[in-house]
């Protein structure tokens, strides 16, 4: 019987059709769907974050709107998330208490400092712009939930990597000398980080082979990084700032650009926990949660009264 729905499964999966929370599907699909929504989500939530420390200081009212519009969006799309993940029967409790306890991962590339305003225009410009280069292909995942909340996300996520790019423009544009500088500064540091964000190579991808086969993943890592680097190249030029890579350049055979090696054990690190913000984050989280027990309380003891007073 197992087998006969596995195989139906399949044939779904190799037709093209979508998975939805209620039809049957193999544990490890399910597992392995629950582990990239919630570690997505979590990315969104502590991805809140890094740009949360720059709104009381941003340089003007239109800046401070915009960038509060933004992180409010982050919100959002963890919750949107979180909502697809508990459709395949985690509960959102659950979700919490992994990240809480360190067990789930999320993105690495959120565990870097924010130093300088032009930090919030470099994270929309490469972030943002690596995170929708990831996410597009996501929009068509076989598991329907999932990618009928990607595109929404999509759609938000694109109007923040033009607003970090029009922002490190005008800085770039009309800036002091000064501010250009912190605009390369700011790009010195995100840029490795920031393709580290597509995941580690295909052949070092555990993960990659099942997630292709089941249409979880349609474009494997180094595909969408080497994308991401040829699509950026022409924004940097532009821009007029130099991506920190004597080794980029154009390669005509391959018709794409080829890039330095990058940090592995850089990126270990930090996805282990010893990233240079891994612990505060965490911490930050973690006090939300307590700090916000007080409000989950007063919520449920208000729900309870509710069905007393129809009673009454
Ligand atoms: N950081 O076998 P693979 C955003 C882990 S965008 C930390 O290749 P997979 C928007 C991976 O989990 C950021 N860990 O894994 C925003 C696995 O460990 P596990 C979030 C990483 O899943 C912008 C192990 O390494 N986007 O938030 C990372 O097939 C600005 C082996 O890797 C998503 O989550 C990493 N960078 O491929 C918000 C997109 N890379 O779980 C605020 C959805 C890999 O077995 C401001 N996720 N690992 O213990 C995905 O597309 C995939 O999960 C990948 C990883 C591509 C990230």
């Amino acid at each position: 019987e197992e087998m006969r729905l596995e195989e139906r499964f399949d044939a779904h999966i190799d037709a093209g059709d979508f998975i939805e929370a209620k039809d049957w599907m193999p544990d490890h699909y399910r597992k392995t769907l629950v582990r990239q929504i919630s570690q997505h989500a979590h990315s969104e939530i502590v991805g809140m974050l890094p740009e949360g420390n720059w709104i009381s200081r941003a340089p003007t009212l239109k800046r401070k709107a915009i960038l509060l519009a933004k992180v409010q969006d982050e919100g959002g799309h963890g919750l949107y998330l979180y909502a697809a993940a508990e459709t395949l029967g985690t509960s959102r409790d659950q979700l919490f208490d992994a990240l809480h306890t360190g067990r789930a991962k999320y993105s690495s590339i959120f565990n870097y400092p924010t130093l300088t305003w032009a930090d919030m225009g470099t994270i929309g410009w490469l972030v943002d712009g690596a995170a929708i280069m990831n996410q597009v292909p996501i929009c068509r995942c076989s598991y329907a939930p999932y990618a009928r909340a990607m595109i929404r996300i999509c759609r938000e996520e694109s109007f923040h990597q033009r607003q970090g790019y029009e922002s490190l423009l005008t800085m770039m544009t009309e800036g002091t000398a000064a501010q250009k500088a912190m605009v390369q500064d700011a790009v010195d540091r995100w840029w490795w980080p920031s393709i580290m964000m597509f995941g580690p190579p295909d052949d070092q991808s555990p993960n990659s082979a099942q997630s292709m086969r089941w249409g979880i993943k349609r474009v494997s890592n180094d595909e969408l990084r080497q994308k991401f680097i040829d699509a950026t190249v022409e924004q940097a030029r532009i821009l007029g700032v130099t991506l920190p890579d004597p080794d980029l350049k154009w390669n005509e055979a391959r018709q794409s650009h080829d890039f330095g090696t990058i940090d592995w054990s850089e990126f270990w690190r930090v996805v282990g926990g010893d990233g240079p913000c891994n612990r505060e984050r965490l911490q930050a989280r973690v006090d939300a949660w307590e700090d916000g027990a007080w409000v989950r309380e007063a919520a449920l003891a208000h729900a309870r009264k509710q069905p007393m007073k129809e009673a009454a």
